[in-house]
């Protein structure tokens, strides 16, 4: 074809494309904003200071403020390797494997509701497509108001979760600013007054933002009440382990409400606890009133699953299982979270330390007395906004840092910036 010919079919092409464009299917679709969480690890990846910090997303950094690739997920992955496994679909509800000791890692390897059958379980894509799951289960069968209560504040994305599915999204109190701790008379008096049959959704332990939790005392109360108020409780549990460094202490609420009767909801994620964000290995589970009942559910969560995603990704779950179903394994995995969830104790006594050494006469006790991934700092958004632009320090702008990004190395810097965008 001669060069001349070419030419002009390309600009028959570009004309064609111009031509579309000026009349698009898309043309009025509207630049959406970036997203509250993720969009802060975007932001922070453009920025080129060295001294940069991103304090955005919850994931956990070691000390040298490095992704953290835990060593049982690595042996796992040897086993794995050497069973050279195939890569067939999973079932639609996922490894069975993996959903019995998922629910078992909540609820204990000795309870009844397990035993006996009553757990409807499926593998979902990681906490948030568990909670997807569920969502999508009650907006189609829960038989009261299809209204779920959150906490505020609560983690963004639970409000385009449930809206998305369907669902009213409405609040209770939970978070009292004055104290930067927990208005647990707050919660009651407007956890008493949502209507009977309502969904409320609880973060099962390492609130997030405000990483603060009801003592167990409190959850005795909160247990009560949601009881008296024939409500259905609905568990984010994102960081089993993180909280206190011991998965059964951060499974207490759980186990706590199955005890008093509650036939709950449950999201789990592996994300946090075993570093295993990207895997987006989770599970969902509802309990039912007899083993007849949580079939019935299941057969019902499968179909929603089969035309969303037809099946789960079988790589994360078959790490868990290894892990979880691995005597050893397990063991070196426990003390791996508690490691984690030490070194984010530890990095919150630092901060708290440095700003008194900065000179900061302000009260910051609820640093270290918060717990799990995140500190709710009380930085308004103008501090927030100063601290990325004069320090490159970056987190959301409700005033949250992720501490697991914190480590020795930018804690004086930290507490330094943290300092001058205060005082
Ligand atoms: N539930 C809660 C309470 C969470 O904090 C998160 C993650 C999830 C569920 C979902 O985690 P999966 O990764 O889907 O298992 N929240 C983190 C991570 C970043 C994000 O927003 O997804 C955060 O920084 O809040």
């Amino acid at each position: 074809m001669s060069l001349k010919k070419s030419t002009s079919i390309l600009q028959n092409k570009n004309a064609i494309t111009y031509a579309q464009r000026a009349n698009s299917w898309w043309s009025g679709v509207q630049m959406g904003p970036p997203d509250v969480i993720l969009g802060v690890t975007e932001a922070y990846k453009r920025d080129s200071n060295p001294k940069k910090i991103n304090l955005g997303a919850g994931a956990y950094r070691d000390d040298e403020g490095k992704p953290y690739v835990l060593s049982c997920v690595r042996k796992a992955e040897e086993k794995l390797r050497s069973k050279n496994l195939d890569k067939e679909y999973a079932p639609i509800t996922g490894s069975a494997d993996f959903c019995k000791l998922s629910i078992e890692l909540a609820l204990g390897d000795n309870s009844d509701q397990i035993a006996n059958g009553l757990n409807a379980t499926v593998q979902g894509i990681s906490g948030t497509g568990s909670l997807r799951i569920g969502a999508a289960f009650l907006n189609g069968f829960f038989p009261g108001n299809k209204v779920v209560y959150l906490p505020t504040p609560s983690w963004g994305n639970h409000i385009p979760i449930f809206k998305h599915s369907g669902l009213d999204v409405k609040s209770y109190r939970y978070y009292d600013p004055k104290t930067c701790g927990l208005d647990f008379a707050g919660a009651l008096d407007d956890i008493s007054k949502i209507p009977e049959k309502s969904i409320v959704l609880l973060h099962a332990c390492a609130h997030n933002p405000t990483g603060v939790d009801p003592s167990k005392e409190q959850w005795a109360e909160l247990s009560q009440l949601i009881k008296k108020k024939n409500l259905f409780p609905f568990f984010d549990l994102a960081y089993q382990g993180f909280a206190t460094g011991n998965v059964d202490n951060d499974a207490f609420a759980v186990c706590l409400f199955v005890k008093d009767g509650h036939k709950i909801a449950l999201a789990q994620s592996y994300a946090k606890n075993m570093g295993l964000y990207g895997e987006r290995a989770g599970a969902f589970s509802i309990l039912g009133e007899s083993n007849d009942e949580a079939e019935r559910v299941l057969s019902q969560i499968k179909i929603l699953i089969r035309a969303l995603y037809s099946n789960p990704p079988i790589n994360g779950a078959r790490l868990v299982t290894e892990i979880l179903g691995d005597a050893q394994l397990r063991s070196e995995w426990l003390q791996e979270v508690k490691g984690m969830a030490d070194r984010i104790i530890s990095v919150r006594t630092k901060l708290r330390d440095n700003l008194k050494k900065e000179g900061s006469t302000k009260n910051w006790e609820h640093i270290t007395n918060q717990i799990g991934m995140f500190c709710f700092t009380g930085m308004n958004a103008q501090q927030v906004e100063r601290l990325t632009k004069d320090f490159s320090i970056y987190l959301t702008k409700d005033g949250r840092i992720s501490m697991a990004g914190v480590t020795s190395k930018n804690v004086d810097y930290l507490a330094h910036a943290m300092h001058e965008v205060t005082k």
